[in-house]
């Protein structure tokens, strides 16, 4: 009697769990070789595999909001959906932002780090204003949208393409004809794509752990300890507003397990909203018309990871600076980190790149980039996965909610 095959969710988890142990036993043991086996082997794959699994968010998210909006009688759904996310998104964000700094506060991450060496941070990118990002997400052209993956700008174009398909009703017959044939092959492709999720995230923990070790962690435990508590008290915020809603939390958690453990394993939201939208419909139940326009929606715009992120670093920074954390420093990271989370891109590290903008809007040297730089990808796994979590939990109230 043949075995019951796997679950891809078990093996996505076994993929991490080994990767974890050959990158330790890499770094231990052949740490002479790990450049070159990382070099050659583990980055190649991993790279590889984020690379091929960003190849269809795009044409995933275009395709399944058009045949979202053009299944809804009407458009004004999308208008409510909209004007009852929004509200939802930043009332979570700024709770999740607000953990992260009173965790950060209490802890004190920042004193007393005695770290020689600091990592490498990004370069100093100058913060986009609120109204110059608001701007950037107009699409000038639905194409450009397309190629350069810009969410935002591929969910305006398809709203509109959406909202005019209905108002030209059978004349658009001919185009979601096409755009329906062009999501099975998508979809088909992600099944594809996800037999090599288990390789992919492998390698990219093996690379991680064998190339860092655990020498920095051990400087910065204070530090990603912290950062990692702060984010599982919204894990659990979250499990008690599904269960407060009557959303059945278990049943969430266990049908967009392989969502979380993907964007774990990958560090990118982007990357698992995919498998976050096929978990939405074939396991979790939660309606289409929702999951193909909150989910996208979401991945573009909720981010309570990275909004804690942003304000555990701040005052880890302001501590390990011995920056007084004042009244008014407070409310600059604040509004800032806020802002600073609907904007981060899905994609490995981006919440370290934003650190620019919080930590000049908070007057806060931005060398404090470099010295978290070092543990960063250790701890991006578990903000992206707290980002899908919250992006899925809250279309899991409005679903509860329309019900
Ligand atoms: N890795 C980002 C994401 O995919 C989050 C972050 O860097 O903070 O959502």
């Amino acid at each position: 009697m043949e075995g019951k095959p796997l679950k891809l969710s078990t093996k996505i988890l076994a993929g991490l769990v080994l990767g974890i142990v050959a990158g330790a036993l890499l770094n231990a043991f052949m740490p002479g070789q790990v450049k070159s086996i990382d070099h050659y082997v583990l980055s190649p794959i991993g790279q590889a595999f984020i690379r091929i699994i960003q190849f269809i968010v795009v044409p995933v998210v275009f395709t399944s909001l058009i045949i979202g909006l053009t299944s809804l009688q009407g458009t004004g759904k999308i208008g409510s959906y909209t004007i009852k996310l929004l509200p939802l998104y930043i009332i979570t964000s700024a709770v999740a932002l607000a953990i992260g700094m009173v965790t950060a506060y209490l802890l004190k991450p920042g004193t007393g780090v005695s770290i020689k060496e600091v990592g490498q941070g990004p370069d100093a990118q100058k913060g986009q204003s609120l109204v110059d990002w608001l701007v950037s997400i107009v699409p000038t052209n639905p194409f450009e949208a397309l190629s350069t993956a810009n969410l935002l700008q591929v969910i305006i174009s398809a709203i509109l393409i959406g909202v005019a398909m209905n108002l030209v009703k059978e004349k658009a017959q001919p185009f979601l004809a096409l755009v329906k044939s062009v999501y099975s092959i998508v979809e088909r492709i992600l099944q594809i794509i996800l037999k090599a999720a288990p390789i992919g995230v492998f390698a990219l923990m093996a690379s991680v752990i064998a190339t860092q070790g655990f020498g920095v962690v051990n400087k910065l435990l204070m530090y990603i300890l912290g950062l990692i508590l702060a984010l599982a008290i919204m894990g659990v915020i979250y499990y008690l507003i599904l269960l407060m809603v009557g959303a059945k939390p278990n049943h969430f958690f266990k049908s967009f397990f392989p969502s979380f453990s993907l964007a774990f394993g990958t560090a990118s939201s982007n990357a698992a909203l995919p498998v976050a939208m096929d978990n939405a419909g074939d396991r979790y139940g939660m309606k289409r018309e929702i999951a193909s326009f909150a989910l996208p929606f979401g991945t573009a715009l909720k981010r309570d990871g990275a909004a804690i992120l942003q304000g555990f670093n701040a005052l880890f920074v302001a501590q390990f600076f011995d920056v007084p954390i004042t009244a008014s420093l407070i409310m600059a990271v604040f509004v800032s980190a806020l802002l600073v989370s609907f904007s981060t891109a899905g994609v490995p590290g981006a919440g370290i790149i934003m650190m620019t903008t919080v930590l000049s809007a908070a007057g806060l040297p931005l060398e404090g980039i470099a010295i978290v730089a070092g543990v960063d990808r250790l701890t991006d796994g578990f903000r992206t996965a707290l980002n899908v979590i919250g992006n899925v939990a809250n279309a899991a109230v409005i679903d509860r909610w329309n019900k």
